[in-house]
């Protein structure tokens, strides 16, 4: 079972598309196990996005990360990382397929609505990042064979 860290960056927040977001992982079939809306600090989106600190843009990542509250999740699944992945779409989201939610909602790499994990190793540590062990639910979902086989 994968699990994927799943951020609403602010410019989800402030558009008012937290539910939206929510709703879309929700409809696909991966399972909520931990979820908390939060201001991150400097420390935090450094840390986040240590594997990006040699980039040009990575002064803008943190101050665009940090510019106002995100809603942090944790979503579990088999395979969630490609299935969150691709529900959020590509990176630039004027080259995002419709039907993503950068593809339905964004117009620029710097307001691009959503971060994903992008492997399993990294949906556990990005998880263990934001989240400590008993902030996350470990819960049966009632419709977890119409959705699984
Ligand atoms: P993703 O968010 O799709 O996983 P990434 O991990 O490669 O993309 O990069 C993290 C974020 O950094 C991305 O959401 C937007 C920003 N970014 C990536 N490449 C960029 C570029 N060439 N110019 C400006 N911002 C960029
Ligand atoms: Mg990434």
């Amino acid at each position: 079972m994968e699990r994927t860290l799943i951020l609403v960056k602010p410019d989800g927040v402030q558009r008012g598309l937290m539910g939206e977001i929510v709703g879309r992982f929700e409809r696909r079939g991966l399972k909520l196990i931990g979820m908390k809306f939060i201001q991150m600090d400097e420390s935090l989106a450094n840390r986040h996005y240590a594997v990006h600190k040699e980039r040009p843009f990575f002064n803008d990542l943190v101050s665009y990360i940090t510019s106002g509250p995100v809603l942090a999740m944790v979503w579990e699944g088999n395979e969630a990382v490609a299935a969150a992945r691709s529900t959020i779409g590509a990176t630039k989201p004027v080259e995002a397929a419709p039907g993503s939610i950068r593809g339905d909602f964004g117009m620029e790499i710097g307001r691009n609505l959503v971060h994903g994990s992008d492997s399993p190793e990294n949906g556990v540590k990005e998880s263990n990042l934001f989240f400590k062990p008993e902030e996350l639910v470990s819960w049966s979902r009632a419709t977890e064979s119409w959705i699984c086989e």
